[in-house]
């Protein structure tokens, strides 16, 4: 540039450094500083791109000071601290969140002004962190902010995964799946620990020493490297840490001899294969390799997380001159989100004998106390079940403890509950089935931890009265609730400014945001006129921006005037897309069979569905073809144009829900009743005033509690009618309403599609067995489904009733609060207090 500067920023603006500005001037400074002080671009371009990642780095510095206080404080204090491991975070973008959390939205907003750019416009540049699947690892995000926002002391252990959540985008033959490059440039968000690296060994054998004692040893040893994210609190000093493991292989496991002598691939093997094992989220586990890649994944978390966590206790312990091991668990909680991270119990009886050299009872002790167990489901295909062959290959010492709990169990059993002897072989860990030995993840975690809990209170009945039925005979203590919940600080207060403008105004205090249960307050003004029209506003506005996100992904133009109507999560038979697209396709024939006078008085509908299939699920990417399909043909279809759109909304993640739910009227959340744990986003939806249309289950049962059911649209089976209705399908009681075989003749007359839809629909039809025979009963709740629908319809109708029912949503929504949820867990799981930095 010819006046010498670099970066193209303004030149009146100094390049500065100043960590902990609060003016806009010398934000702006800090900002520019970074632009041209730790450059990661050629010095010419300031353009969004570059802008983000300085304004990233900025406000990362100012992370940085608070973070370092928040460990030094604990390190200081000593108090419980919880550890969360779980294999998925799903965080999405970091920046809106952290300037939010700092409070420093206005000065930032003013310093990039300053620089010539819109904070907005700036945020959108962030990619998403997507490091999970869906509603677990997005619990596990929003419990971290939880956490840090009640200055809990409480970390999260995850792994870094290379490709986060594949990419999805729809061609002609429906779901194509791309690498997801969350790393593609890097992370300003991360902070790698050189310091900070253990050593984790796979393979191998056991030896036995001389006095006994057994040791694991040969095999090869990989180590893990931490990568520390930042997770601030809203309006607190505390900031917590998610740390996540990288593999790598060290220098002397790089072989120079054979790379000179040109044997380039085999010289760096070990690397290759470290570099395999946080290479993706989740690899696809229908081969065998993919099973021992998923299985090293899942120990390589627990070591390198119980070593670190065994390294804190010991650098804490320095100061109180000699804790005992037994001391352990009143310094140590580890939660285990699911049985991805259940190695954790066999790797910390291992640490503790062969490397402590506690002996069994002792360390049993230990770790049953430390450790307590979340259950997410109770469908069979997502109960982890282990090949004993390949556990004993992997991880022969962790086998042999397995074996060993497993043993103590049978022995305990029979000598204190003589009356459970014939149930041994389903309560066992290890299942000798001659096929396939397997260990029973699930059955380890009960047994080995202190506490189980499930995540909705339909859901943790179920699990009582049948999964675990057995063993809460013997421990009625050891099994709990924790009602899922979701953070009101991206979920309302960033992601709605406007809505969150006036719940402030008419509360008359902003507490809300970390004392949800405020939000009660609102249902004296659900009629007030004056509240009625600035929330039509809000919402219309929220309208608006979706439209034109639509519009921008899809080249859809969809009119803000019609009922927004939304179902965004994983595609899963049990969820029931299916059902919606039947209902949707039933509502598109009705349509067309009307005269232009009976079409006038409908209410005009906008349905959006949105979500990924897992990439080898063939019905799941059927429903997502079958989605665009209908689409195609109805949203070109003059007739009805007017009255019915069907949408699908590519590529769902957290930034696109960011924008999905505070513009939306109605969602679905429709599984089958008993198979839905819990499900999170139905929280979202209701804490921003939508509607729902919902099965009695998991989590729907309390939102309906909460927001009255006058306030939430109910239909089908219950979840104590299933199993009897599955029977009466075996033994042909089924009777079909015509308005399901209308619809479903409908598709398979080719009116969308030539393509071949009768596998799919076939999985409606014959008799009842897992994915066929209509197991999730889209059949028995069709008709119900429709006539509620029918009352969705009218209800939108009375604009004013549906504001008033749309206020009380959110003002019933305080329940979901995950602080709320989180301390739960402080207080009646983990026993951990808050320790706030000063
Ligand atoms: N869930 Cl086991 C997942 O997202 N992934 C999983 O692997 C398992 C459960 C979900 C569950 O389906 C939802 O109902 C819950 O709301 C969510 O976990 C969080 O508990």
């Amino acid at each position: 540039k010819p006046n010498g500067s670099t970066n193209n920023t303004p030149d009146k603006i100094p390049a500065t450094a100043h960590p902990l500005a609060q003016d806009p001037t010398d934000i702006a400074s800090n900002i520019k500083y970074h632009a041209q002080y730790t450059p990661h671009f050629s010095p010419i371009k300031f353009e969004p791109e570059q802008a983000y990642y300085a304004a990233a780095e900025s406000v990362r510095d100012r992370l940085i000071q608070q973070w370092n206080e928040t460990y030094l404080h604990y390190h200081k204090v000593d108090p419980k601290q919880t550890y969360y491991l779980s294999m998925e975070f799903l965080q999405g973008r970091a920046l809106t969140n952290a300037i939010g959390n700092l409070d420093i939205q206005d000065a930032y907003s003013a310093a990039l002004n300053k620089l010539g750019h819109e904070l907005e416009e700036i945020t959108e540049q962030e990619k998403d962190m997507a490091l999970g699947n869906g509603g677990l690892g997005r619990l596990a995000s929003c419990f971290l902010d939880s956490m840090a926002t009640l200055n809990l002391p409480a970390w999260g252990y995850g792994l870094r995964y290379r490709y986060g959540l594949f990419k999805q985008s729809i061609s002609k033959t429906g779901q194509e799946e791309m690498a997801e490059d969350w790393l593609e440039k890097f992370s300003p968000w991360e902070v790698v620990r050189h310091d900070v690296v253990f050593p984790v060994r796979f393979f191998g054998r056991v030896e036995v020493l001389p006095t006994g004692s057994r040791k694991w040893v040969d095999g090869e040893v990989l180590q893990a490297l931490a990568y520390d994210i930042p997770i601030p609190g809203y309006k607190t000093k505390n900031t917590n840490s998610l740390r996540l493991w990288e593999a790598k292989a060290s220098a002397h496991d790089f072989n120079l001899f054979q790379f000179n002598d040109g044997q380039y691939t085999a010289a760096a093997e070990l690397h290759a294969r470290a570099q395999q094992i946080c290479a993706v989220l989740y690899p696809g586990d229908a081969t065998e390799e993919g099973k021992l890649l998923r299985l090293k994944q899942q120990f390589f978390l627990c070591s390198a997380s119980l070593q670190d966590i065994i390294a804190r206790f010991k650098e804490r312990k320095e100061g109180t001159k000699g804790r005992e091991w037994s001391e352990f668990p009143t310094k140590v909680a580890v939660q285990l989100n699911d049985t991805h991270p259940t190695l954790a119990i066999p790797e910390l009886m291992r640490l503790l004998m062969d490397e402590e050299g506690l002996g069994w009872d002792e360390a049993w002790d230990v770790t049953s106390r430390t450790i307590a167990y979340t259950n997410h489901t109770v469908l069979p295909e997502a109960l982890e079940k282990w090949s004993q062959v390949v556990m004993s290959k992997l991880l022969p010492r962790h086998m042999e403890i397995i074996e060993e709990i497993d043993k103590r169990f049978i022995t305990m059993i029979k000598s204190t509950r003589p009356d459970l002897e014939s149930k041994i072989p389903d309560m066992r860990i290890l299942d000798h089935n001659p096929n396939k030995p397997v260990v029973r993840m699930a059955n380890l975690c009960v047994v080995s931890g202190h506490t189980v809990n499930g995540v909705a209170q339909l859901h943790s009945d179920i699990l009582k009265a049948e999964l675990f039925a057995d063993y809460v005979s013997i421990w009625p203590n050891k099994f709990q609730n924790k009602t899922n919940g979701i953070t009101p600080r991206r979920w309302l207060r960033f992601c709605s400014p406007e809505l969150s403008q006036i719940i402030t105004k008419w509360l008359k205090t902003d507490k809300w945001v970390t004392n949800l249960d405020l939000l009660v307050g609102l249902r004296q003004f659900a009629d007030n006129p004056e509240l009625q029209a600035e929330w039509d506003s809000a919402k219309m506005a929220n309208k608006q921006r979706l439209a034109q996100y639509i519009l921008k992904v899809t080249g859809e133009t969809i009119d803000p005037n019609t009922l927004f109507d939304i179902q965004v999560k994983r595609i899963h038979e049990y969820k029931r897309q299916l059902l919606n697209i039947l209902g949707a396709v039933y509502r598109y024939k009705k349509l067309k069979e009307m005269s232009p006078e009976e079409r006038k008085a409908t209410t005009p509908r906008t349905i959006m569905i949105g979500g990924k299939a897992f990439a080898t699920y063939t019905n799941a990417k059927r429903i997502v073809k079958l989605v665009n399909d209908v689409g195609a043909v109805v949203n070109t279809d003059p007739e009805v144009n007017e009255y019915l759109k069907v949408v699908f909304v590519p590529n769902y993640n957290v930034s696109v829900a960011e924008v999905l739910i505070p513009g939306s009227e109605l969602s679905q959340h429709i599984s089958t009743a008993g198979m839905e744990a819990s499900g999170t986003s139905n929280m979202k939806f209701a804490l921003n005033g939508c509607l729902i249309i919902g099965t009695l289950d998991g989590a729907n049962v309390e939102i309906r509690e909460e927001v009255g059911e006058e306030n939430f649209f109910l239909f089908g089976a219950t979840a104590d009618q299933v199993p009897n209705l599955r029977k009466d399908r075996e033994n042909g009681l089924f009777k079909a309403d015509p308005r399901y075989e209308e619809a479903k003749e409908f598709i398979r007359s080719n009116a969308f599609e030539s393509y071949d839809y009768n596998p799919l629909l076939d999985s409606l039809e014959g008799n009842s067995g897992y994915g066929r025979g209509d197991y999730f009963l889209v059949g028995h709740d069709f008709p119900t489904y429709i006539d509620i629908q029918e009352k969705v319809d009218e209800a939108y109708k009375d604009r004013k009733r549906w504001i008033k029912m749309s206020i009380l949503s959110t003002a019933g929504s305080g329940k979901f609060s995950s602080d709320r949820t989180i301390s739960q867990y402080a207080k009646e799981i983990w026993k951990i207090e808050a320790c706030p930095v000063p």
